[in-house]
């Protein structure tokens, strides 16, 4: 059985995220990792806080603090939230750890002497004022493509056009807002990705039909579009020094310009997808630290990652469609790069330890809120810290994933949101659960009664139970969380229906044994729905699970014996009400203090 290595894009270390981020990327890596630990599967899920970028500097500056101190203080905070939403990492990691620095400088160094690399001198804004380079977001500017006058270095937000900062029209500092600004020489490392231009559209072709046809889309289009040659060094101070000095010749003999790189930290997005595997590194040294055991040798992480070892290792990524050109693009020449040499037009491996690539790449669209953005500044839409503080995860892990946007963008409203989890939650699965329960306290003692045989009616439950569970076994392997979602709900409403058909409180006034048979198979669902709603509502399944005196987590339930889980004589007892419905007047507060149909506008 192979093992699973999951991963989503690392949220950015300034500030809270929002439900579209946790929509977009961490919440079904979770889903999905529960999953494939209920299945049996050696799995790792790994995530960790993107620290460096000129956005981290400004926001650290904003804050009154160094970036390492506030790096520190906000990587706490957001690991605290998405262990109090269920995110189940086995490690939350930091792209500022010393693994990453060591990684990717030996990465680095691997592509200059695989002469990947090569060094350029480039145009750079320099602010007189601030004495000091302004790389991407630290210049603002109007852009040159569609006039927008508040264009950053990197990107306009307006057009969405991939910007230099030399490009900008009336260029000024993001730090003091000076224009006192002058473009200056600075040398910097090139990616040769040009290089990787067929490669990477061979490996792309070849997932057609595999993965999502907005992944695929996106890439070709990235590659329809000329895969330039991309900058990976910045004249930034926080990040991961450029550590020149180390390395050795590239093909052509040549060392690297040691002085002209000099002070360089490495781009943020060259540093941040090589943490997903330094982050492994930092498990493995967590795990070891725990144990009171000195730091394990690379093969115990290497394992996830490279060679033979990582053979049975299916690499599953999950992320926003913003991500992934880094993800289809940068990254894989990075590892490409290191994998291979390319001699006079020819890839030949460099070694028997290539590093992996993603095997399944699982990419989503927007989650946006009353058809607009989320927004911290302006104060719009539910962020994960606010959520908490209104109602347990259950209630957003649910909405989240049944509405999340696969195929298409989606919206949040409070009106929707308070309809379908007071119709799946509260009235569907928690009304379900309090019922047989309730019933079995009150008629059989607490217990799981015996007695009676199964008859035709539970003959059919079985047959709509063991077809639904297979479906939904099914669309959870494919990563299809809304028909996934969709699939969990109705087998809870095929436990409603099967009560309201069986009807034990009526069965019981004529006919014990007939009530007994109903009790007995109600109990099962419960003990069924506790292990088959844990990846998405895992704080109620484990109430549930612990209601029934089932072991939590539980293992994915085979659907053979999906109505046989619970012996008869086992203790039961009725949780305290699962699920609270949202009343009115909480969603008028809610309106009132996040924005409503208005915050669109
Ligand atoms: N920090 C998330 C974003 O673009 C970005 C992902 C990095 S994954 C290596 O919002
Ligand atoms: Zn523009």
């Amino acid at each position: 059985m192979s093992r699973i290595l999951i991963t989503s894009a690392l949220p950015y270390i300034n500030g809270i995220k929002h439900l579209g981020t946790l929509a977009g990327s961490m919440l079904p890596a979770d889903v999905y990792a529960r999953f494939q630990r209920a299945r049996g599967r050696e799995t790792l899920y790994l995530c960790a806080t993107d620290e460096h970028g000129t956005p981290t500097e400004l926001a650290a500056a904003a804050a009154g603090q160094e970036p390492a101190d506030f790096c520190a203080e906000q990587h706490q905070v957001q690991h605290d939230l998405g262990r109090r939403f269920g995110l189940s990492w086995d490690h939350f990691g930091r792209s500022s750890s010393p693994q990453n620095h060591r990684l990717t400088q030996r990465f680095a160094q691997g592509l200059w002497e695989a002469g990947f690399l090569e060094e350029r001198v480039t145009q750079q804004v320099y602010s007189v004022a601030d004495k000091r380079f302004l790389p991407d977001r630290y210049v603002v500017g109007t852009c040159p493509h569609c006039g927008y006058e508040a264009a950053r270095g990197d990107q306009c937000e307006n057009c969405t056009r991939v910007l230099d900062p030399a490009d900008l029209i009336h260029p000024r500092s993001a730090i003091s807002g000076s224009t006192d600004v002058e473009i200056r020489e600075s040398k910097h490392l090139f990616l040769r990705q040009s290089l990787f231009a067929d490669k990477l559209r061979a490996w792309i072709d070849a997932k057609k039909g595999e993965w999502p046809l907005l992944v695929t889309s996106i890439a070709l289009k990235w590659l329809d579009e000329g895969l330039q040659d991309r900058g990976i060094t910045r004249d930034l101070v926080w990040g991961v020094p450029v550590n020149a000095f180390e390395w050795g010749p590239n093909p052509d003999g040549a060392l690297p310009d040691i002085d002209g790189l000099a002070g360089k930290v490495f781009y943020v997005w060259f540093d941040a997808p090589i943490e997903y595997i330094a982050c492994t590194w930092e498990w493995a040294d967590a795990r070891a630290a725990e144990r009171g055991e000195d730091p394990p040798a690379d093969a115990v992480w290497e394992r996830w990652w490279r060679g033979e070892a990582a053979a049975d290792v299916t690499y599953v990524e999950f992320m926003g469609k913003d991500n992934v050109p880094f993800h289809t693009v940068g990254f894989p020449c990075t590892l490409i790069g290191l994998n291979e040499t390319f001699a006079g037009g020819d890839w030949k491996p460099a070694s028997n330890q290539a590093w992996k690539l993603v095997d399944q790449l699982k990419g989503f669209n927007w989650l946006d809120y009353y058809g607009g953005k989320f927004s911290t500044s302006q104060q719009r839409g539910v962020f994960m810290d606010h959520a908490l503080e209104l109602l347990p995860a259950d209630y957003w892990r649910w909405w989240v994933m049944a509405n999340t946007p696969e195929t298409s963008d989606a919206t949040f409203t409070w009106e929707q949101f308070q309809q379908q989890v007071n119709a799946d939650l509260a009235d569907v699965l928690g009304n379900f659960v309090n019922r047989i329960l309730k019933f079995t306290e009150s008629r059989f003692d607490g217990v799981v009664p015996e007695g009676g045989e199964p008859g035709e009616l539970e003959a059919r439950l079985a047959g709509d139970v063991a077809a639904k569970l297979a479906e939904l076994t099914e669309q959870l392997e494919a990563r299809e969380f809304r028909k996934s979602a969709t699939a969990l709900r109705q087998l809870w409403v095929l436990g409603n229906q099967y009560l309201t058909e069986a009807a034990p409180w009526t069965a019981i006034k004529t006919d014990r044994d007939r009530a007994a048979v109903a009790v007995r198979t109600g109990l099962n669902l419960v003990a069924l729905f506790a292990k088959v709603s844990e990846p998405f509502i895992p704080f109620a399944a484990e109430k549930v699970a612990l209601a029934v005196g089932e072991a939590y987590p539980g293992r994915w339930p085979d659907a053979a014996a999906a109505l046989d889980i619970l012996p008869a004589g086992r203790p039961v007892a009725a949780p305290e009400v699962l699920f609270r419905k949202v009343e009115n007047d909480q969603v008028a507060e809610w309106v009132a203090r996040f924005g409503g149909a208005d915050a669109a506008a």
